[in-house]
């Protein structure tokens, strides 16, 4: 048999370096088969990591609980490490990357004593697809190697498409090495050391200390936004974090995709899965992607959009058949499920997962739970990770390496007031300034005021690989390379009247939104021109089947002039550093400008 798997001698070269300075115990080549999945699975059980779950209820599936300490992405000890710090921009963390290699060289030496070292040959993409990029990532994590196969194209036929060509090189290590007869922990991870770094000038990542989610899958937000985001800037394509539906009426003879961005904690997930309301049940609606987008311009220019994962990394509390039942069918066999409960027939459970609580759990830190406690059973950011393609709202050609053609662009925030539901951007720029102003309501005093808006640009603030003025420009740039610019709109699914009520109904009920989008699309709703930009007024929406008065409606779309243009000057507020570094489109300038003069 071959030493290695691959011919690549940079892949080669790489892997037997990092043996040398991590020092595991043994280098293991994943094949990405099912029997190697089986194989890590049982070794994961047999360590303590996973819990295997009761077949009967939850067939092929696992339990695992994170440290308390390793729960979620760390945006603290994430870092952009360009040569230039301007070129990180103000929004991310920066070091020089021959500093941070530094740092890291010296935790990473002998940091897989008493572990395996897995190399994980993956594709983000269709495998093939010219819009696909190839990663190897090394780690020391088995659960990171089960997890990677679900949400990835991962194993020996990356290879083959790989040839000789270049890779982004990812090293993970959970940085908790073992010494001779030391008994391992059921999540080694070491939160003080946790760095999360990304090198775009030379598509590296190096991740340390954490294996959790995003800190450890690194095909996620490191490759398929971090760096991928400054891959595309380069060569003139969208790197998104954005979900893609597809959207058909027969009837209507209407069919789209769309892509859209959102903050968290906005049901993303939720609403690339939706169902219509039965009123509207002339209505498919398919699943593409809840997470990431690369788009790109086809040699005829329309933009065509790839969802580089493969399955889903979801967050588990609050959904339910009632929030997701694409979801919930989605995850009910063949997935691992991180930090939620655990029920007394071994099958999983969280908050709103059920209307009925149960009367007795297993917490997510392994301890005794009843409904009295005070405490909940699963934490807030615990996770399922499910193969899209078990997803029954999966589309048809979710797997196209061509990708499917982008029709609208939607951005979204969480805004209690003063944003309506829906509305039309006049043009390119006009929606581009719109996306980068999004964000959402600060909740817990802890963000700063509550009321204040934390702003998330086109939901990129903590994916973006590069100056976000940069991004910007990008994306307005893009809008000169194409020959058909999908349309862009605002939504914001949560406004609340006086009373504190949410006016909108939201979640399978936004198809009525949806419905107006793919008529602006083909030219056959009508549209108000505002100060905003094009709004549907009541007649223009699809009201069969729910009931909401004119009245209610025109409250969910009014703006009161004088706190928008109190938001234009906390907007050039918050685009100042952008301007002091001289990395702020004048375009945006001049949209705010407009759009003050139309507020005065
Ligand atoms: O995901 C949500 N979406 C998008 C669905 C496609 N959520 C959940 C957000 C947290 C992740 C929503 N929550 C949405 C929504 O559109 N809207 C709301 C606000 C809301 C919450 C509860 C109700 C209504 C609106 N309940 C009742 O009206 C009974
Ligand atoms: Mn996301």
């Amino acid at each position: 048999m071959e030493k290695y798997p691959t011919k690549n001698q940079k892949v080669i070269d790489w892997v037997n370096e990092i043996a040398a300075i991590t020092q595991p115990d043994s280098v293991y080549w994943c094949d990405g088969t099912e029997k190697e999945y089986k194989a890590i699975c049982s070794q994961l059980v047999k360590s303590g990591t996973f819990i295997p779950l009761n077949p009967k209820k939850r067939p092929n599936s696992f339990l695992a609980r994170s440290n308390p300490l390793d729960v979620a992405r760390v945006e603290k000890r994430t870092f952009i490490c360009s040569e230039k710090e301007i070129d990180a921009g103000p929004t991310n963390n920066w070091a020089h990357p021959k500093k941070m290699k530094k740092k890291l060289g010296k935790l990473m030496k002998g940091c897989m004593k008493g572990r395996t070292m897995y190399v994980i040959p993956f594709s983000m993409g269709p495998l093939g697809s010219d819009i696909a990029k190839i990663g190897v990532e090394i780690t020391d994590s088995p659960y990171v190697v089960a997890n990677m196969r679900i949400m990835t194209r991962m194993g020996k036929k990356v290879w083959t498409v790989l040839k000789d060509n270049d890779f982004v090189k990812c090293f993970h290590s959970v940085g908790s090495p073992l010494k001779v007869g030391q008994k391992d922990v059921a999540w080694p991870c070491n939160p003080e050391n946790t760095y999360i770094t990304h090198f775009p000038e030379t598509n590296e990542i190096i991740s340390y200390g954490s294996g959790y989610g995003g800190n450890a899958l690194l095909g996620k937000k490191c490759l398929a936004l971090r760096i991928a985001s400054s891959m595309a800037r380069k060569d003139g394509w969208l790197a998104e974090h954005m979900l893609i539906v597809g959207l058909k009426n027969k009837k209507l003879g209407l069919s789209s995709y769309v892509g859209a961005a959102f903050p968290s904690a906005c049901g993303k997930t939720n609403m690339a899965m939706l169902i219509p309301p039965k009123s509207m049940s002339d209505w498919e609606v398919s699943t593409v992607g809840d997470d990431i987008a690369w788009i790109k311009p086809d040699k005829n220019g329309i933009l065509r959009a790839i969802n580089p994962e493969a399955g889903f990394f979801g967050v588990a509390p609050g959904t339910s058949a009632k929030t997701n039942k694409n979801a919930i069918e989605s995850c009910r066999a063949n997935s691992i499920f991180t930090n939620v409960a655990l029920t007394d027939d071994g099958d999983v459970w969280w908050e709103g997962l059920t209307d009925k609580t149960p009367s007795h759990l297993i917490d997510w830190q392994g301890n005794d739970w009843t409904p009295d406690c005070g405490k909940p059973a699963a934490h807030p950011n615990s996770r399922f990770t499910a193969p899209a393609s078990q997803c029954p709202s999966i589309d048809e050609a979710w797997e196209d390496p061509a990708g499917v053609p982008i029709d609208a662009f939607i951005f979204g925030g969480r805004l209690a007031t003063n944003t309506p539901l829906v509305y039309q951007s006049y043009n390119w720029q006009h929606g581009v300034y719109l996306a980068s102003t999004m964000g959402s309501e600060k909740t817990a005093a802890s963000e700063g005021k509550t009321g204040e808006i934390r702003r998330d640009p086109m939901a990129m603030l903590p994916f973006c690989g590069y100056n976000m003025g940069d991004y910007w420009a990008h994306w307005l740039s893009m809008g000169q390379k194409i020959s058909k610019k999908p349309l862009i709109f605002r939504v914001n699914w949560f406004r609340k009247d006086a009373d504190g009520h949410f006016i909108w109904p939201g979640f399978g009920e936004n198809m009525r939104v949806l419905e107006w989008i793919l008529k602006r699309v083909n030219g056959s709703a009508a549209a108000t021109e505002t100060v905003f930009g094009y709004s549907p007024t009541y007649k223009d929406l699809n009201w069969k089947g729910l009931s909401m008065t004119e009245d209610r409606f025109d409250e969910l779309m009014s703006v009161d002039k004088k706190i928008a243009l109190a938001d234009v000057g906390a907007q050039r507020e918050y685009f100042k550093t952008f301007k002091k570094q001289k990395r702020l489109p004048q375009e945006f300038e001049a949209e705010l400008t407009l759009l003050e003069g139309r507020l005065k």
